[in-house]
């Protein structure tokens, strides 16, 4: 049987994710799309022939759609995200799964109403190979106990309505997941520390940021978020441990020696550095929806990062360290 996939938002990423489901992943089919920009819609939907849908909510309710992919802007992922729960089809939203805690909240009580894990959130460094060579070597305890983190997000320029709050619910959200995954823990409290300004942020935007988290546990992260680095996307991640270091790897490019220097290509987004993470998250949910469930980060993961992103905001804007509360998982969430 082939999954019936109905994608929402057909730009950047979406459009991605839909060359990924023709292209890429096996037993999967974009039969509809749907975006606000109506005319870019009808070209995608033309390229892949599909049918383009006027709305979101009329392609969920589509019989046609058997799950649905939500890559529109990130207010409008929660009420995409509970109405395919409302019509029982499975969801893979781009994160962040919501812009509010309350807005995730409302999505984990809808599924757990449901009775019926559908949702799964874009958390796609989960299935980098890097992130999953860290996670094996820490589990194995070939570095000891994790005692600090020391991680870099870069893009080269923001998109156009970037906000300074931006900089963590929809980048440093990642961190957020990936690292409390690698750590199997939560975290107790958000801190956030403003350097000086780079002169090429625009409207006020506060860049770069620096991030510091501390783990349940009581290991310490600081994430440096700049996101006007103007030399390409760059991702980095050290974890030091009681008895060695370990390091995300730069992705494998060709090192040129040429003209008295030695240098090798720096992605210039996340679309190539992560290519091969998005292709195996997309292949494990088809293969997964097609068994009538989903595997990958839960919309309880979800909510927890959203609570983090929140304690962050609360921590930039009061200047002081913030408690992080985690409300206790329920059984459905539970591994
Ligand atoms: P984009 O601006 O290029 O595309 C978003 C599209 O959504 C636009 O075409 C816009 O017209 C459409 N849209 C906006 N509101 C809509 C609505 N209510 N209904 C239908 N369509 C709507 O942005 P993008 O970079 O493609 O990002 C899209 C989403 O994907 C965001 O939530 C972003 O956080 C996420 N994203 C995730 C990753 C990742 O690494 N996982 C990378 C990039 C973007
Ligand atoms: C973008 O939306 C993504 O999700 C990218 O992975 C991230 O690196 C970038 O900062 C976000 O804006």
């Amino acid at each position: 049987m082939t999954l019936h996939v109905g994608v929402i938002g057909t730009g950047a990423i979406g459009e991605d994710h839909i060359r990924r489901l023709t292209t890429v992943i096996t037993g999967a089919k974009v039969v509809a799309v749907s975006d606000i920009n109506m005319d870019h819609a009808k070209k995608i939907a033309e390229k892949y022939e599909a049918t383009c849908y006027a709305t979101g909510e009329e392609l969920i309710e589509a019989p046609e759609v058997d799950a649905i992919v939500v890559a529109s802007w990130d207010p409008s992922h929660a009420h995409y995200v509970l109405l395919a729960i409302k019509f029982r089809k499975f969801v893979l939203c781009e994160k962040p799964l919501a812009t509010s805690a309350e807005d995730c909240k409302k999505i984990v009580d809808a599924e757990i109403a449901a009775q019926k894990h559908l949702v799964q959130v874009g958390f796609m460094r989960r299935f980098d190979r890097g992130y999953q060579q860290l996670k094996t070597i820490i589990e194995n305890g070939k570095i000891g106990d994790p005692l600090m983190l020391h991680c870099v997000h870069r893009n080269p320029i923001p998109g156009p309505k970037h906000t300074t709050e931006m900089s963590i619910k929809n980048s440093v959200i990642h961190e957020i997941d990936v690292l409390r995954w690698l750590l199997g823990e939560d975290y107790k409290t958000a801190q956030v520390l403003l350097p000086k300004s780079s002169r090429l942020a625009e409207n006020g935007l506060r860049d770069p940021q620096i991030v510091l988290l501390e783990t349940q546990s009581g290991v310490r992260i600081d994430i440096e978020s700049f996101v006007n680095c103007q030399y390409g996307y760059d991702v980095q991640c050290e974890v030091v441990g009681e008895t060695g270091t370990i390091r995300l790897p730069d992705p494998a490019t060709a090192i040129m020696r040429s003209q008295g220097a030695r240098s090798y290509e720096i992605f210039s987004d996340w679309s190539d550095r992560f290519i091969e993470a998005y292709d195996i998250e997309f292949q494990q949910w088809v293969d997964a929806v097609k068994q009538d469930t989903v595997k990958g980060p839960t919309a309880w993961d979800g909510y927890v990062a959203c609570i983090t992103a929140d304690a962050c905001t609360e921590a930039r804007e009061k200047g002081t360290i913030v408690p992080i509360t985690m409300p206790t998982c329920p059984d459905f969430y539970a591994k």
